[in-house]
């Protein structure tokens, strides 16, 4: 039986395992990325490891995400990240030079290799043929050492294009309408892959944006076949070179096959608050709405940003809206300036933004109190914009200008003829914000600077074969790394300060956790299903961890977050009987016994005192993951293993 285009990549990078789905397998990792907001903790969990080089083909760190700098503490992390990428051999994307994936994209994307990033829409780089993972910062610094990272083999998904878009339906309808039919979590385990006839009228910026927001699905990864258009996007970066053809073999074997007429789809829009509550623009109707953004790493590129000017030509945007864009990296900023592009989209009103992640995360642009917010983005997360009550439209770029006009929203179609553009052939090529590393013979004269925000990070021990607490915290389903860990202008600064980090742990789902698990000692976290959907930030495990959470205990898990909390030493156990979530409440006194053995064998008693009964567990762990539990986590692990 033949191979699909990831099980290819996965077999040419396999060091251990056996690729059957769901087994643990582990892959020589190419290229990593790190972004700031996750880089910091990343790279002191790199020194902590004590390895001089980093040993991949490429990485990059950037920063994107923390650039408000209301205080010194982001210009530190900048600096601190600066200094060790210099000194251990990273390359540095200076604040400026704009969003994470969308560079990698450009600049350093490559059909065929493996990369991993500390951020969830790695797989961005998907769209051009890569297998790109998000991932946790401990894995990415373990990968950057030249270790293996360690997925469960997953299932093949594929998505069978055929038709072309109409004129106005954009990428983000496509993956918007995946979303539909797959929901947040119907990913989960799995890679998607995209084939069909349809491939050849997406352009790569296209395909990025429907692999970035595979993220929001829970998958493994999204991926495209690296194809002539996948060429041609090279060739304009000036790298044609970097190109490898890739497609599925005739009898690749697919768990699922799912097909997708793209001529008949409409423009979307995810309403509040999750990305799978996907609805046609035309169905939800002209709702009045108070703030449009257009940019993040979904939709951000040079194409995303002319179809936007080129429906902004010559019109204001409505007086009751507020209109932001951020151009996705200094390459599209430079080449809409050269264009005039940027000229037409100032004559309208927009306020123009620097190209970094900015509201996407929160980092101003908050919404107005109930404010109505039409966005690019890829997380409508209650809550993430910085504005508690705000509704957020996830939708596409025409359909957040043509709103942006009306002042409500608006189906693009309704404009009518054809959205024409040209990209030029070739892209504007300057890599002056790149910094590349020192070489070797110089590492050694480099001094890291550290500033005063910048906090160790809380080391795990292995478990005790007992371990007993409250209940210090019982939630809902679809539980997402925004609730556990908030960002935002007024947080995401304190991304290296775990201590201080740990009073906003969950505060918009409980005020008082904090100080509750501060009183408690620590406890065990009680879900519901996909708990941890969302991000990739291991702070959602780190800031737990040193609140003293020995366990957490939920219907089922998000992927990366199940992997975060491995690695920080905290066991992620799920209910055998879903029902027996009911058998726990708030506050409850639970006892873990003979965890060690547990651990080895998969399930668990825990002894709910307060009510006398008992609750069977899983601790579904692969044989690295229970080595690694029973040592104390993945540092623990790495340096017993080195
Ligand atoms: C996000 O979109 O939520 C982030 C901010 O990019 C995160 C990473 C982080 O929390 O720093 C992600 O997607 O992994
Ligand atoms: Fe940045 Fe938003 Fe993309 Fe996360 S989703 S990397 S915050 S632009």
């Amino acid at each position: 039986m033949g191979y699909t285009i990831a099980e290819k990549i996965i077999k040419s990078h396999l060091v251990s395992g056996e690729m059957t789905p769901g087994a643990d397998i582990g892959l020589k990792i190419d290229q990593t990325l790190t972004q700031d907001a996750t880089g910091t903790m990343a790279y002191l969990e790199f020194e902590a490891m004590g390895i001089p080089r980093v040993k991949t083909e490429r990485s990059v760190a950037y920063i994107d995400h923390n650039t408000l700098q209301t205080g010194f503490e982001n210009a530190d992390d900048h600096r601190f990240i600066q200094s060790v990428a210099k000194k251990h051999g990273i390359y540095f994307s200076r604040p400026g030079n704009g969003i994470c994936h969308q560079i990698h994209l450009e600049r350093f994307s490559k059909p065929g290799k493996t990369l991993i990033g500390s951020d969830s829409h790695t797989p961005t780089c998907g769209g051009i043929g890569m297998l790109a993972i998000g991932a946790g910062g401990m894995d990415v610094a373990v990968a950057m050492g030249g270790g293996e990272y360690h997925i469960n083999m997953p299932k093949m998904t594929r998505i069978n294009l055929t038709g072309r878009l109409r004129p106005y339906v954009s990428a983000k309808d496509v993956i918007l309408e995946v979303l539909r039919i797959m929901s947040v979590k119907g990913g989960v385990g799995k890679i998607i892959e995209y084939g069909g006839e349809g491939v050849k009228t997406l352009t790569v910026p296209e395909r990025a944006t429907i692999t970035n927001m595979g993220a929001e699905l829970g998958a493994t990864t999204s991926i495209f076949p690296a194809d002539e258009v996948a060429r041609q996007f090279l060739k304009a970066q000036g790298r044609e070179e970097d190109f490898t053809e890739l497609y599925p073999d005739g009898d690749a074997h697919y768990d699922e096959i799912i097909d997708i007429d793209l001529s008949s789809l409409k423009p979307a829009a995810a309403m509040p608050h999750s990305p799978d509550n996907v609805k046609p623009v035309s169905d939800i109707g002209p709702i009045k709405i108070d703030q449009v953004l257009i940019g993040s790493c979904t939709n951000s590129s040079l194409t995303d940003m002319l179809k936007v000017a080129e429906i902004l030509k010559g019109r204001t945007v409505h007086p009751d809206v507020s209109l932001g864009i951020a151009p996705g990296s200094k390459q599209v900023f430079n080449m809409l300036a050269d264009c005039g592009a940027l000229s037409v989209l100032i004559a309208s009103g927009a306020r123009i933004l620097e190209c970094a992640c900015g509201p996407c995360i929160g980092m101003g642009q908050s919404p107005n109190s109930g404010g109505i917010s039409l966005r690019t983005f890829n997380r409508n997360f209650e809550g993430r914009s910085g504005t508690q009550d705000a509704g957020i439209y996830l939708v596409s770029p025409e359909t957040a200008a043509a709103s942006a006009i009306a002042g409500v929203l608006t189906d693009p179609t309704t404009l009518g003829g054809e959205l024409k553009i040209s990209v030029p052939a070739k892209f504007t090529i300057n890599d002056n914000m790149i910094d590349p590393p020192a070489p070797e013979s110089e590492a050694d004269k480099i001094e890291i600077l550290r500033g005063p925000n910048i906090k160790p990070f809380p080391q795990s021990k292995p478990l005790d074969d007992m371990t007993q607490g409250r209940a210090v915290l019982k939630t809902g389903d679809n539980i997402t790394t925004d609730h556990i860990m908030p960002a935002g202008a007024k947080i995401l600064p304190y991304r290296s300060n775990i201590p201080y980090l740990s009073k906003f742990c969950f505060g918009s789902v409980d005020p008082d956790f904090s100080d509750r698990c501060k009183e408690a000692g620590g406890g065990f976290i009680i879900g519901g299903a996909n708990y941890g959907q969302g991000s990739s930030r291991e702070h959602a495990a780190l800031v737990p961890l040193y609140l003293g959470i020995k366990a957490v205990i939920v219907k089922s898990f998000a992927r990366i977050h199940k992997a975060n909390l491995i690695n920080a030493g905290i066991l992620p156990l799920t209910f055998e009987n879903e029902a027996d979530y009911d058998g726990i409440s708030l506050n409850d006194e639970l006892v873990l016994s003979d965890v060690k053995n547990g651990i080895k064998s998969g399930s668990i008693i825990l002894h709910n005192k307060t009510t006398g009964k008992d609750i069977n567990l899983a601790a579904d762990l692969t044989d690295r993951q229970k080595d690694m539990m029973l040592a104390g986590g993945l540092l623990n692990y790495t340096k017993k293993n080195s």
